[in-house]
């Protein structure tokens, strides 16, 4: 893998400056996580932006605690340090990629509508870049047709995988078909509201996939392999009749115990229609086109 400096220079820049040292040398090591630089986003759609503080301490990250507000509280303390990403199976050659070489990528920033299965809905000003470019980085072979993700596992950082009945059956897996993942949408965030990743939201590295259930949004992410097979998801193994692999945002596909209709954007009292695909309907319905969305779910 050659990820080369010039990548982050070639073009114009923004950059976010949070500390002295921000623009010195290259933006790539660790502590240099504090300064993201990105192209912003324009809001096109004039999307409105939940509010930060709501977007930030109403999580899910079971790894910690199922409870939101001790989620966060246990994320206080995150260790980040030295953080890789091990890319692996249907590669010519596995890599490993520190987050010095993953910051390499162009950084975007990414407005996007997520919905969770549990129906409240926020937007979020993610920053990150398209797994796709990624992807492209990789020599993946032709036999690869899915990707899979694995979050860190580590008893010492995350309660409930110490517990002695974990709510889980840890490390949290998930995955996408490869078509989903080179998707321009799909993407791997660092940060949000123009900041690093805060422990609690998947820090340092996170995927987010904007038309699915945030279920599918996998946090703090340590290993990606390429598979020849689907692979078996954490939620689907945990309950295969209410989460499904694929997991697209669909008003007419009710859970088993309550109605995906409506949802209710975090902040407000009024809930409003879910769209089909969390409203990228134009850009993804493409992918299921022969699917029974039903069946699929
Ligand atoms: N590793 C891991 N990733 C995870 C989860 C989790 O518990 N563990 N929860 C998922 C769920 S259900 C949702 S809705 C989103 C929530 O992201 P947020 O807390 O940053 O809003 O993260 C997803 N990614
Ligand atoms: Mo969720």
């Amino acid at each position: 893998m050659n990820i080369t400096n010039e990548q982050l220079y070639n073009k114009r820049r923004y950059f976010l400056k949070l500390g002295a040292g921000a623009l010195v040398s290259s933006a790539l090591v660790q502590s240099e996580l504090m300064a993201l630089n990105f192209f912003p986003d324009p809001n096109n759609e004039k999307l409105k932006l939940s509010d930060e503080k709501i977007a930030t301490n109403y999580v899910n990250f079971y790894e910690f605690s199922t409870d939101k507000k001790r989620a966060v509280e246990l994320a206080k303390n995150f260790n980040t340090k030295d953080w890789k990403i091990e890319v692996s199976g249907e590669v010519e050659e596995p890599l490993t990629l520190t987050m010095q070489d993953l910051l390499t990528f162009p950084l975007e920033e990414r407005i996007y509508r997520f919905r969770c299965v549990e129906t409240w809905s926020m937007v979020v000003p993610w920053v990150g870049f398209e797994l796709r470019a990624l992807i492209e980085k990789c020599k993946v072979k032709s036999e690869a047709k899915f990707i899979k993700f694995t979050t860190l596992f580590d008893k010492n950082q995350f309660a409930d995988q110490a517990s002695f009945f974990p709510t889980l059956d840890y490390p949290y897996v998930e995955g996408l078909r490869l078509d989903e993942a080179m998707h321009p949408l799909t993407l791997m965030a660092v940060g949000m509201y123009k900041k690093p990743l805060l422990g609690q939201n998947g820090a340092p590295i996170r995927l987010v996939v904007p038309w699915k259930y945030g279920f599918k949004s996998i946090k703090s992410i340590v290993k990606i392999e390429f598979t020849k097979e689907q692979p078996k998801t954490t939620w689907e193994l945990a309950n295969p009749r209410e989460y499904g692999f694929y997991a697209n945002v669909n008003p007419n596909v009710s859970h088993p115990r309550w109605s995906q209709a409506n949802e209710r954007p975090l902040g407000d009292f009024f809930t409003k229609p879910t769209q089909m695909f969390n409203g990228y309907e134009k850009e993804v319905a493409h992918l299921y086109k022969d699917m029974d969305l039903k069946v699929n779910f």
